[in-house]
């Protein structure tokens, strides 16, 4: 089932639609057109922030659009009701649990991928009408600390610069940021910059080589969570090498004195840094060296920064660098925080966060609680800050919270500590969830589901990194009953009595009060103003184009740059030194546990896949969980490339596939974010981390987890092939990977049945003209396929043994081709008969290019460029996303 192409309803192809890409916070336009062979997608070349690009994720989106897995009717106890029982039955138990135990009993539980205007009525509802602060955001779990550390430093969660300064600077400094795989558009630019500007510099600060850290000139490697000395380190040397700027310092900032003391007893030398840090000496001198030289200078984080127990000082060691050389606000120098979500941005505008207000009003001050209250002509307001994510799930864990909605986003495969997330959760007495799609790991913890729009349907608005808020429009019609977000949280607040604020009918309405309120008696006090957008009618909202936050009467235009210190100066307000001191990650190694895991994403798949997994061309880069372990560690372990290992920590175990990789600190372990239990038995990677956070910002430090890791010898292993979906309930680990045509396998587990043909059969029988099988009962060697009408629609392939060919080549045979007659007489073999044809692991997802004819491509042809590789294979030619790992190819065959 797919969406009705206008064809089908009689309608001419209209022309293409603008609108936003759903994943990251870069926030590339996107022009998406219907047609008759299904929806095409393109880069929006008017579009500032990505002026035409997209990448490998944004390219695939129309693949993602099949209504198969979609959640398409309310439900209540997994049966389909109408619209009216769901909604009376959410606003009872809401109403019931509050009647009974306070406002404080009930929570919602929201999401960067909601766009503003939903983000604003679930805000509105709870903390102006329910009257309680319990409602937090995955935003907890990603942006929390920057947010904490933006308001420590400037009194307001404020991003000075834009995606220029990345382009402008002549100097700048990735910290915990993977660009080239999790912020590719940026990257790419970057990337773009420096062949205009050879002398431009690149400094990448992160514990792995990642893709990113092999295009830099630079590459610092950090021991784990040790990010504080270094920039510490840096205050100081500023101070020792007259580096500083005392004349803006005295202008602008305070607390400097403390800053500085802090620095110094933090790091009083190179040589205690670089050995605080694990890095040389003449390393960390270049990157200060450089640092202290070039007034353009930009330092951008994420998660490596943010998702740890100590990111809010992370956030303020960096900040405090920026101040001391009055580096910030002006083009192409600042701090920058690169947002995850597409609408990390605006879920901070309206206050989605358990200790903000709406509208950057803070929730600790009266007369910004009383202005909310008399906006919004509220009953009450929340009067203290809510609970924070992973204290919410504790209290839900208590038996504290009574009722619970969770929007667009899946706890228990995304906080930390997930065991004890789901058992918080089968305890709860009603649990709401609002999601795109069924079937997710969520869906068996719901009372109630409630089916949403999903991009491509919905229409609102969304915030970038760079302040730019960007529409989101629809382009195809609701399927099945879903509806907007806003709306199912709207019909809510009517049912608990509160109709008169909730009377919304569209997007348009809503944003306009937010706008309003972000105005409502400012007069410079609060730097988010977009009072300039309050008067836009239905169809100047329609016609928004992309625009920069503040947008007031004085700057109709909106603002490229917050214009520090000038902004912070008018609302009354000096920028901060925050002293920040080393404080060691919350959980320490032992010799139980003793590697240190760091978790994180991979290029092609959005979080919980319930989108990239659709796309055959996504899953094609990075097939299964996997573990990266460093050659030493992993010798040391008996662990071999591509063999099975179990990861254990205090709270949980998980299984995934071993990649060994120098880029791999020794010591440490990586493992991806992505799997879930719906497509992935057996490894999920947040059983496995705890629930430390920061203590500042409340977020969980998903990058450090003191584990073991070990050789999993599974009785059996293997992998099939088929073209329907298949369950394979005696696998301890089965990894489901949808491929063009068909479905892969990733099979072990812990006890052979007695007759693997009988299992065969009994897993992927069904008409076959053909049914070729091969046993060796002594090597314990078992493979089969079916042929139907002449193509393969099944194959198995198990052993005890990990001799097992390579998946490309037999998950090339599942075209709408008969198989031919040499690929069938080699096809349990698994390979083909001329190896030559044997692609290996597809490193261009855009032209499915493998890196077997890569390296052998580069070796034939004596190709040194990317663009001599474009020109013969077209890799790299569509997305560019693949680049950075063509040029390591390259790299690669330079060495040899
Ligand atoms: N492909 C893809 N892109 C995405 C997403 C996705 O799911 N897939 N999700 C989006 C979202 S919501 C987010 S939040 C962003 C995240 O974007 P990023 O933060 O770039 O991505 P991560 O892989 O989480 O982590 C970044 C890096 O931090 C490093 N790191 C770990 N510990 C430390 C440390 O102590 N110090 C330093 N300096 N670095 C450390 C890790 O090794 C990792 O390479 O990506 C967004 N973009
Ligand atoms: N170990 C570890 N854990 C992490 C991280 C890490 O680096 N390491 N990163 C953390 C970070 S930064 C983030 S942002 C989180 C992300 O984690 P989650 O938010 O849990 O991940 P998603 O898969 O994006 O979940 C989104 C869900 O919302 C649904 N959805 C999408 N759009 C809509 C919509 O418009 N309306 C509704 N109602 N539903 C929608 C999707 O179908 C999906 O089920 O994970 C965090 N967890
Ligand atoms: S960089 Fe990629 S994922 Fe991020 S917004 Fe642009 S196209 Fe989408
Ligand atoms: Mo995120």
């Amino acid at each position: 089932m797919t969406h009705v192409a206008p064809e089908t309803t009689g309608h001419s192809e209209p022309g293409p639609i603008k609108t936003t890409c759903p994943y990251c916070g870069v926030g590339c336009g996107v022009l998406a057109t219907r047609g008759p062979t299904g929806v095409r997608i393109k880069g929006d070349p008017e579009h500032p922030a990505n002026q035409g690009r997209l990448c490998s994720k944004g390219s695939a989106l129309a693949e993602t659009l099949s209504l198969e897995t979609r959640l398409l009717y309310p439900e209540i106890a997994g049966r389909r009701v109408s619209w009216d029982t769901a909604l009376d039955k959410v606003a009872r138990r809401f109403s019931e649990a509050i009647a009974e135990h306070g406002p404080d009993a009930v929570a919602f539980y929201v999401s960067g991928q909601l766009l503003t205007e939903d983000y604003y009525v679930a805000n509105k509802l709870m903390k102006g009408f329910i009257g309680s602060a319990n409602i937090d955001t995955n935003s907890r779990l990603c942006m929390a600390s920057s947010v904490a550390g933006h308001r420590r430093a400037f009194g307001e969660d404020l991003v000075p610069g834009c995606y220029e300064d990345l382009e402008l600077a002549d100097l700048v400094v990735l910290v915990g940021s993977n660009a080239a795989w999790c912020h590719p558009v940026i990257h790419q630019r970057l990337m773009k910059a420096r062949e205009r500007n050879p002398a431009a510099r690149l400094v990448t600060i992160d514990p792995r080589r990642t893709a990113t850290a092999e295009s830099a000139d630079l590459h610092l490697a950090v021991a784990p969570g040790t990010d504080v000395i270094l920039f510490a380190g840096l205050l100081d040397y500023l101070r020792r090498n007259d580096g500083l700027d005392y004349d803006f310092i005295e202008r602008h900032t305070e607390g400097l004195a403390a800053a500085l003391n802090a620095a110094r007893q933090t790091a009083p030398s190179i040589p205690a840094v670089a050995a605080a840090c694990g890095l040389a000496e003449g390393d960390v001198s270049c990157f200060y060296h450089w640092f202290a030289r070039t007034p353009k200078a930009v330092t951008a984080w994420s998660q490596g920064v943010n998702q740890s127990s100590a990111g809010t000082d992370k956030v303020n060691a960096i900040v405090n660098v920026h101040l001391a050389t009055g580096r910030i606000g002006q083009p192409g120098m600042g701090p920058f925080s690169l947002t995850g979500q597409p609408n990390a941005m605006g879920g901070r505008e309206v206050g989605g966060l358990a200790n903000q207000l709406a509208a950057h009003l803070d929730i600790e001050n009266a007369d910004h609680r009383e202005l909310a209250r008399d906006f919004w002509r509220s009953p009450r307001i929340a009067e203290r800050p809510g609970l924070k994510a992973v204290d919410l799930f504790r209290a839900i864990g208590e038996g504290r919270i009574k009722a619970l909605w969770i929007i667009a986003t899946n706890p228990v495969a995304s906080l930390p500590d997930v065991n004890a997330a789901r058992a918080a959760l089968g305890d709860c007495p009603f649990v709401v969830v609002s999601d795109c799609e069924a079937g997710t790991d969520l869906s068996r913890y719901a009372h109630v589901q409630l089916p949403a729009l999903a991009w491509g349907e919905k229409d609102g608005t969304v915030t970038n990194s760079e302040r730019r808020i960007s529409r989101q429009r629809a382009f195809l019609p609701a399927p099945g009953e879903a509806r907007a977000d806003w709306w199912m949280l709207a019909e809510v607040g009517r049912r608990m009595g509160y109709g008169e604020a909730f009377r919304y009918r569209s997007p348009d309405q809503i944003f306009r009060e937010h706008a309003a309120l972000s105005g409502y008696r400012n007069a410079g006090q609060r730097v988010f103003d977009i009072a300039g957008l309050s008067g836009l009618a239905a169809e100047a909202y329609d016609g928004l184009h992309p625009i920069q936050w503040p947008v007031t009467t004085e700057m109709p235009e909106g603002s490229a740059r917050l214009e520090m210190p000038a902004m912070t100066d008018r609302a009354g307000r000096r920028a901060r030194f925050v002293p920040v001191a080393y404080r060691a990650p919350l959980s320490t190694t032992d010799p139980e546990h003793p590697l240190i895991l760091n978790t994180g994403r991979i290029r092609d798949q959005w979080h919980t896949m319930t989108r990239t997994g659709k796309a055959a061309r996504l899953n094609a880069h990075l097939s299964e969980p996997y573990a990266e372990l460093h050659p030493r560690d992993a010798g040391a372990l008996g662990i071999l490339d591509g063999a099975l290992v179990r990861l254990t920590s205090r709270h949980g175990v998980m299984l995934a596939r071993a990649r060994v990789t120098d880029a791999q600190q020794c010591g440490s372990v990586f493992a991806p974010m992505h799997w879930t239990d719906a497509n992935a038995r057996g490894a999920l990677v947040n059983a496995l981390v705890g629930p430390a956070c920061d203590p500042v910002s409340g977020e969980p430090e998903s990058k450090f987890t003191p584990v073991r890791v070990e050789a999993y010898r599974p009785a059996w292993q293997g992998f099939a092939f088929s073209r329907q979906p298949l369950a394979f309930p005696d696998a301890t680990y089965c990894v489901a990977i949808r491929g063009r045509g068909h479905w892969r396998y990733e099979l072990a587990g812990e006890s052979a049945p007695d007759d693997w043909g009988a299992a065969a059969r009994a897993a992927g029988g069904g008409d076959a003209d053909e049914w070729l099988e091969f046993s060796d009962p002594r090597a314990r060697r078992y493979r089969c396929a079916r042929l139907s009408a002449s193509q393969l629609a099944f194959c198995l392939f198990v052993e005890t043994g990990s001799s097992l060919p390579a998946r490309d080549w037999l998950s090339s045979l599942f075209g709408d081709h008969p198989v031919p007659e040499d690929a069938r007489r080699a096809l349990l073999s698994g390979k083909p008969a001329n190896a030559e044809q044997d692609r290996g692991q597809t490193v261009c997802s855009c032209f499915g290019v493998g890196i077997n004819t890569l390296r052998a491509a580069i070796r034939e042809h004596g190709l040194t460029t990317t663009a001599e590789i474009g020109d013969l294979l077209k890799a790299g030619r569509n997305c560019g996303s693949c680049v950075p790992e063509l040029r390591i190819l390259l790299q690669e065959a330079r060495v040899s």
